[in-house]
């Protein structure tokens, strides 16, 4: 079967390469790994897939699942039923309303180390007050810090890179990236965007409404209405969190919870306690309405 797969998507490849002069790169998805007419494993897949991310991610080793999803999933509802039924009330999760495929493609490993590796990122610590800021170059943290979770690191020991962007330096991959098209009135949207590994994640906090894409890899979501404060240990990370409480909880205390993939948005309403478990090294873009 999975030889079948991997001809099939060859046999695609060489056909393409023989009509036009393309270099012709794919996606095995039973393996995710990429492959091209040149044979090669580690090349940058187009066409909406790009996941030379995880090609870094050691076989879920973390043992990570991606649990249930409870949330909503709309893909055509008008702004005004947004407004009605989930802005100011309840979460929500858009599928296939913008197409990011070439932020997608800008925002790959090899294309992000091409362009930016020299450029200096700032790094907040992964604990819920993301207290303490480090700067380093893109190159340091994705060859250096950018590795899958070990459970027992605390929240403000993980090195998270998350918002707190250079907008000028970032302005030619930004411009690319569709907004969810829906929005809050008298708000407009400020862009969050991160990289960052397998089993890390951000603790519970909460603050304005917002979306949540996941351009590359997969992230699980948790979320509860302010009124209903999460049990957690504000330094603890969140891998630790999903494996020691998460199962603890009674079915009254479970939260909202997703996992989003490429093609998601999810929307998180104002003073939403929410976190996050990144389930494969993921790259991400937030939307803070403001
Ligand atoms: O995407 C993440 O991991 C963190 C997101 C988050 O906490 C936020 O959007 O406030």
């Amino acid at each position: 079967m999975r030889g079948e797969i991997i001809c099939s998507v060859l046999w695609v490849c060489v056909i393409l390469a023989n009509f036009e002069s393309v270099e012709c790169s794919s996606v095995n998805h039973e393996t995710q790994q990429c492959i091209s007419s040149g044979g090669g494993e580690n090349e940058t897949c187009f066409n909406g897939r790009a996941y030379e991310w995880e090609e870094y991610d050691e076989d879920n080793i973390l043992g990570l699942d991606e649990g249930i999803c409870n949330i909503d999933k709309v893909s055509s509802i008008t702004n005004d039923m947004f407004l009605m039924q989930y802005a100011f009330d309840r979460p929500v999760i858009f599928t296939g309303v913008s197409d990011n495929t070439e932020f997608r493609r800008l925002t790959s490993r090899k294309a992000l180390m091409e362009k930016y590796a020299n450029n200096t990122i700032t790094l907040s610590t992964a604990n819920t007050h993301s207290y303490d800021k480090v700067d380093m170059s893109l190159k340091e943290y994705i060859e250096r810090i950018l590795k899958p979770q070990s459970v027992n690191k605390l929240g403000k020991d993980t090195l998270y890179f998350f918002g707190n962007n250079n907008y000028t330096e970032w302005n030619e991959i930004f411009k690319t990236y569709m907004q969810p098209p829906y929005s809050l009135p008298e708000k407009t949207g400020a862009y969050s965007f991160g990289i960052a590994a397998a089993g890390t994640g951000v603790p519970f906090h909460f603050h304005g409404p917002g979306f949540s894409e996941v351009i590359h890899g997969s992230k699980r979501w948790f979320l509860y209405p302010y009124e209903k404060m999460p049990k957690f240990d504000p330094d603890q990370n969140m891998l630790r969190w999903v494996l020691d409480e998460y199962p603890k909880l009674t079915k009254d205390n479970k939260p909202l919870e997703c996992t989003i993939k490429p093609g998601d948005v999810l929307y998180f309403p104002d003073r939403w306690w929410h976190s996050t478990l990144n389930l494969k090294t993921s790259v991400f873009m937030s939307t803070f309405l403001g």
